[in-house]
């Protein structure tokens, strides 16, 4: 942090950039996409207009914004890291710089649980469902019912978003090479109506096996199934973006008209396969981000939201 911050509640420079993320209103458009990697963030600027963006900021915190446009409409990537917490950081200070509807899509990857979902393949999720580990339950500190890990509702992506990002996908399909993909010629696949889990750890709440922690999960995965019969990926975000557009959605500057609505979609690429243990190869990876990049942008823009007309004053401007 190199600037004086105001306001202990919701620190913010002179200027109006938030503490993390590091952002003033004008630098972040109304559609957004986040990833957790600034390799992933740079593949899909090359979508932008002009192949690059026309402003990027790398935060103290090691955020990473970069705002362009796609076919004349403004669109920000932002490079998160992982998990939950850096979610929350990441969409309350966006929300504090963007007015009117917001549209986030995240680009991420994930594990899969079997082969309907083998390596390589994309997903685009319709609902997801928070693994959370139950602190209380490992210091003995509640009753003996309790369970390891909390298996929340499902919580849905939006509708809309998510059948446009399925079709810019098939639309948007790249021709590759069939010995990259283990000789199979469909390849890349893309799969819709794919429920998603989003765990609060990649080993525990995951059912990753350890001797090195008490994490009581041997049979978590296999209970999640039973529980959720179209569950296919595991990743550490989805659910909370699906979370915060409720409560965005649901708070008094919403539903009073001042502030625009929030909502959700997630495209999530398959790195590896918990069931027969593959993992993508990096020339897998840079085809993935390449075509997922370029469907996202498609899919944002396709949708009208409020602002369209003018687009508000930005670095796009
Ligand atoms: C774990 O390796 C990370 O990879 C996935 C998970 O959700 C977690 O953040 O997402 P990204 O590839 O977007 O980081």
């Amino acid at each position: 942090m190199k600037d004086l911050m105001l306001d202990a509640n919701f620190p913010r420079d002179a200027e109006g950039r938030t503490y993390h993320v590091g952002t003033k209103p004008g630098e972040v458009a109304n559609r957004i996409i986040t990833v957790g990697d600034y390799t992933r963030a740079r593949r899909i600027a090359k979508s932008f207009d002009g192949g690059k963006p026309l402003f990027e900021h790398e935060s103290h915190r090691k955020f990473l914004t970069l705002t362009g446009t796609y076919k004349g409409t403004p669109i920000t990537v932002v490079a998160i890291g992982m998990g939950f917490s850096l979610v929350d950081f990441f969409v309350r200070e966006c929300r504090a710089v963007v007015q009117g509807d917001l549209l986030i899509v995240r680009l991420g990857s994930c594990g899969s649980l079997s082969d309907r979902a083998n390596v390589g393949t994309v997903v685009v999720p319709y609902e997801s469902i928070g693994v959370l580990r139950n602190y209380d339950h490992f210091t003995g500190k509640t009753d003996t019912s309790s369970r390891p890990y909390t298996i929340t509702q499902p919580l849905p992506c939006d509708k809309a978003l998510h059948d446009q990002l399925f079709s810019a996908l098939q639309a948007t399909k790249p021709k590759v090479d069939a010995n990259l993909f283990d000789g199979n010629t469909n390849a890349p696949v893309a799969l819709d109506n794919i429920k998603n889990a989003s765990a609060d750890s990649f080993y525990s709440s995951q059912g990753r096996q350890s001797d090195l922690f008490d994490d009581q999960n041997e049979d978590l995965i296999k209970e999640l199934q039973s529980q959720q019969p179209d569950l296919q990926t595991f990743e550490m975000e989805t659910y909370l973006l699906n979370h915060l557009a409720i409560a965005a959605n649901s708070s008094k500057s919403v539903t009073s008209g001042q502030q625009g609505t929030m909502r959700m979609g997630a495209v999530q690429m398959v790195f590896a396969n918990r069931a027969s243990q593959a993992f993508i190869t990096p020339e897998q990876v840079e085809i993935l981000e390449l075509w997922c990049g370029k469907a996202v942008c498609e899919a944002l823009v396709s949708i009208q939201i409020k602002d369209d007309k003018v687009h508000g004053e930005g670095v796009w401007s």
